[in-house]
């Protein structure tokens, strides 16, 4: 069971739209999950939500529509289709890129996304390029390393600090987690990270109402 503030496990399917024109309503808040094709955007949704909402397949470039999930009316849940699959058109490569980024930059309810990353080829060219379209639209970022249990914490862990350290150059909001939708690695750490961008930071009861004093010596 996660140990979040919103139940992810009563999201429902809204709708597939051919392209970012017909999405619902830029209203509300979402949060997009993106990354290439087979990198487990699917699998990730699915497994926050306890649901096999999302179709995910051996065969990479199966999402084709963008997904569209509402946990209620504010809040809705994005499968993007994945980039960089080799047996696509150059033609149909070039309109998601465009669209993508058309997206990222002017998608108003945009308020988080998670870009999946295999942990044993991280930020590739075009990961690179869609973490730079939101670092520019100030979008915070979740990197989730996915198929983390293929491999040895050790050499997880070693992964997961590099990515860390590649992006920290960039000097802006990037949280990177290992995380296996197969084994649960870093699910409780999504869960948290979207609590956040849908409702805001976690107060503590006990610290609700008191002033932050750290700076104010
Ligand atoms: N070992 C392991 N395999 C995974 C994991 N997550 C996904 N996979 C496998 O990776 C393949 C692709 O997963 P999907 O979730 O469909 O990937 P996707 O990013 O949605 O792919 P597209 O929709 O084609 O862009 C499937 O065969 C999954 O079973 C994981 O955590 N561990
Ligand atoms: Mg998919």
């Amino acid at each position: 069971m996660l140990k979040s503030r919103i139940k992810y496990h009563t999201a429902s399917f809204i709708t597939s739209a051919p392209d970012i024109s017909k999405l619902p309503a830029d209203a509300g808040i979402e949060v997009a999950f993106a990354g290439r094709s087979n990198a487990g955007k699917s699998s990730a949704l699915n497994a926050l939500t306890d649901q096999k909402l999302a179709r995910t397949s051996k065969t990479p470039g199966r999402t084709q529509l963008i997904n569209t999930f509402e946990l209620d009316e504010e809040k809705r849940l994005i499968d993007l289709p994945g980039y960089g699959f080799a047996k696509v058109p150059i033609e149909m490569k070039k309109k998601w890129q465009r669209s993508l980024g058309e997206y990222l930059q002017k998608r108003k309810s945009l308020k988080g996304l998670v870009v999946l990353m295999d942990i044993r080829h991280p930020l590739k060219d075009l990961d690179m390029d869609l973490i730079h379209w939101a670092v520019d639209s100030e979008i915070p970022i979740l990197a989730l390393l996915t198929k983390a249990d293929k491999l040895k914490q050790g050499k997880r862990k070693a992964e997961v600090l590099q990515v860390r350290k590649a992006l920290a150059d960039l000097d802006a909001d990037i949280t990177v987690h290992a995380f296996s939708s197969l084994k649960g690695i870093g699910l409780n750490e999504l869960a948290w990270k979207l609590d956040d961008w849908y409702l805001g930071p976690f107060v503590k009861p006990d610290e609700q109402g008191e002033e932050h004093t750290e700076n104010n010596e």
